[in-house]
């Protein structure tokens, strides 16, 4: 009888244990989205090494921001500070750079509200959103 009870609260002990681990892996993947899935639209001006207001920087193969959000009207201005070229490809042919070589820029003024995925056409995996509203 001792026994028993022994290996339940042993048993029980392992699903607590277990339920702890997946909460905290649940809130570390809600943490992630936080820092990444939202972006940063207003940048870092002031010579802080970010993209400024209303300016994504294509760098280490990813666009910085990943999701910029502005007014319609705004201009956007993309810089390639890779060693690489890249695109600024708009998944729904809104816009297409064509290829920006390294420290080359591309701007684009959104005139229309709306969601605008784009990626890389060279490098496929590069993908980020303008929200225009
Ligand atoms: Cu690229």
């Amino acid at each position: 009888m001792k026994k028993l009870i022994v290996s339940q609260s042993r048993l029980s002990i392992g699903v607590v244990a277990l339920f702890a681990i997946l909460s905290i892996s649940i809130s570390c993947t809600k943490t992630m989205n936080t820092m990444y899935g939202t972006g940063n639209g207003t940048g870092n001006n002031g010579g802080s090494g970010g993209p400024g207001t209303n300016e994504v920087w294509i760098q280490g193969m990813a666009f910085n921001p990943s999701t910029i959000t502005v007014a319609i009207g705004t201009t956007i201005t993309w810089t390639n500070k890779d060693a690489v070229s890249h695109t600024v490809t708009s998944n729904s042919g809104a816009f297409d750079s064509g290829i920006i070589g390294s420290n080359g820029t591309h701007s684009f003024t959104f005139n229309t509200a709306g969601t605008f995925s784009y990626y890389c056409a060279i490098h496929p995996t590069m993908t980020a959103t303008v929200v225009v509203n």
